[in-house]
């Protein structure tokens, strides 16, 4: 998985990239996890009758030779509580649970939220 970020406060953070399936096969993820934080899962930003509004993705199918995208204001991840404090730079592990009973990890950077 190429490089990605994160942005946010210290009580929760939202994490964005990209989510490549290489595979011959469609990948579902069904769970997000991470050691660093209490609480990770996927959310989608969708605007509803002109404001802005978060909901959990319970499953993110992915095609194959098909990547998902975690952009601001679209798919991301959701992190909350920050079993350590996180500085800028900090390198995060996320473990994506996929339905088929794999696994898939890969590395978060953090960074300062965008101004
Ligand atoms: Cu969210």
């Amino acid at each position: 998985m190429p490089p990605a970020g994160m942005a946010g406060d210290m009580a929760m953070m939202a994490g964005f990239g990209r989510i490549e399936n290489r595979c011959p096969m469609p990948i579902t993820i069904v769970a997000v996890h991470s050691s660093a934080f209490a609480d990770a899962s996927l959310h989608e930003t969708r605007i509803v009758s002109g404001m802005s509004q978060m909901r959990p993705v319970p499953e993110l199918r992915i095609a194959p030779d098909d990547a998902a995208v975690l952009k601001p204001g679209g798919l991301h991840l959701m992190l909350m509580q920050p079993g350590a404090p996180l500085k800028p730079g900090s390198r995060i592990a996320i473990e994506f649970e996929l339905k088929d009973g794999g696994k898939l990890l890969g590395e978060f950077e953090l960074r300062k939220p965008a101004e």
